[in-house]
């Protein structure tokens, strides 16, 4: 039985990665951090009391800033393959705490590469690096394969860029099996609720059945490359299956603009927005409701007007320097890891926005009944 360690594993991609590792018959052990509430949401369905017998996910308290916990659980676990997932990996949280990114995110890698060779596992355990298409930063060609230099426009794609490096010069250097996967933003309905994606998907919900009014965001011009965190965990996977270790992109090829993503959720359920003005200025505005497709849905039908501003925009989701456009190549990864994403962007946005609703409607019953529901809008 193959042992796996994934470091992030509460993350969205730890998640997916745990699901998908434990069906191929893995041995999962994976580093949480202590909290002080319970941060295991995403992996709870997998989880079962370490008291019973079989159990093959297995978790460990740890941090990617600190060695010694590191070395101790690489020891005691001695996988065949680390994916080192977890990452402060929010892109604007990077400006206000650049030093700490700059920590877990870029000398983390080197910790755990330190911790495989002190403890003589260079020969034995494969490790995949979570890189980054925010390394393209700054457009210098597109559509971004692996030979599309580097231009990073954050800290936290500075820290990640240190990270891609110190992998590849491990892998030069000492013969390990490392590799970076560079991959383009991939979402799903466990994404973190302040990256945009989710962050839209949960407001047009929540709009649609009157439980907010108006969705904020910040820069609505820029163009992502959106695939799916479940198409995405398995090519971390094929990468570390491969004679040899090489770098891949791993993207659908396809750009759209928050805007388009904003007029797709909205689409999903029956409303059409349509967005004018410039800037600060622009908003977006419901111009058609299809009352079928709400009925259907069970939204609330009240709550929703024609004329009525249902998006605007706040500067302070700018950041200091922006990622204006996403596109990724992804020829190689399909060449010779016969990587076939399943996900389009339809059926991602499709899969988001009806689980939220479903959240959404959990909160509307809660509300009915006298109780308080989150209203956190970030
Ligand atoms: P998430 O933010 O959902 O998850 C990050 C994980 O890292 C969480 O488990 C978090 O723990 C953990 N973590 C944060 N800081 C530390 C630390 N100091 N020590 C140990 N663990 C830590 O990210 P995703 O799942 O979306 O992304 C996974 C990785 O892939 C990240 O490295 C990200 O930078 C990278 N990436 C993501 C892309 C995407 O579009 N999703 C695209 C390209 C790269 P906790 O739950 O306690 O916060
Ligand atoms: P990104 O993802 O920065 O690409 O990093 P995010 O969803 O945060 O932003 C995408 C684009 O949307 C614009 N935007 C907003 N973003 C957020 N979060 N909130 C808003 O209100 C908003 N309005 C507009 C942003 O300016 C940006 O251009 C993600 C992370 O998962 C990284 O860890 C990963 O490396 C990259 O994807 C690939």
């Amino acid at each position: 039985m193959k042992k796996a360690l994934i470091t992030g594993i509460t993350g969205q991609d730890g998640a997916y990665l745990a699901e998908f590792l434990l069906k191929k018959g893995y041995e999962v052990h994976g580093v949480k951090r202590r909290s002080s509430s319970f941060n295991t949401d995403r992996i709870d369905h997998l989880y079962h009391d370490p008291h019973e017998a079989g159990v093959k996910l297995h978790l460990h308290y740890g941090d990617l800033s600190d060695s010694t916990n590191l070395l101790r659980i690489i020891q005691e676990t001695q996988p065949d393959e680390i994916y080192n997932l977890g990452a402060q990996s929010h892109v604007k949280v990077s400006f206000d705490t650049p030093e700490y990114t700059a920590n877990a995110d870029g000398i983390g890698v080197l910790r755990i590469l330190e911790a495989i060779r002190i403890l003589g596992l260079a020969n034995k355990t494969r490790i995949y690096q979570a890189s980054t298409s925010e390394l393209y930063g700054l457009v210098q060609e597109v559509p971004q394969s692996e030979k599309t230099p580097f231009y990073p426009r954050s800290p936290y794609a500075v820290a990640k860029m240190y990270g891609y490096w110190i992998i590849v010069n491990y892998r030069e250097a000492y013969g390990m099996y490392a590799c970076n996967g560079i991959l383009f933003n991939h979402e799903s309905p466990v994404r973190g609720e302040t990256f945009v994606t989710r962050k839209i998907t949960r407001a047009v919900s929540k709009i649609a059945l009157g439980l907010q009014n108006v969705l904020y965001l910040g820069n609505l011009s820029a163009q992502r490359d959106w695939g799916h965190a479940k198409d995405y965990v398995a090519a971390m996977w094929m990468m570390l299956q491969q004679d040899v270790p090489e770098d891949f992109v791993i993207a659908t090829g396809v750009t759209t603009t928050v805007r388009e993503f904003v007029k797709l959720a909205f689409g999903e359920l029956g409303i059409e927005v349509e967005f004018s003005g410039k800037n600060e200025n622009e908003k977006g505005v419901i111009i058609d409701i299809d009352e079928q497709r709400i009925m259907e849905l069970g939204l609330n039908a009240d709550a929703l007007r024609f004329g009525q501003t249902v998006v605007k925009v706040d500067p302070k989701y700018y950041r200091p320097t922006e990622v204006e456009l996403l596109i990724g190549d992804p020829s190689k990864a399909k060449a010779k890891l016969g990587w076939v994403p399943q996900y389009d962007l339809q059926a991602l946005v499709t899969e988001m926005v009806l689980a939220d609703l479903n959240l959404a409607k959990k909160d509307e019953h809660l509300k009915q009944g006298g109780f308080k529901t989150l209203n956190y809008f970030e």
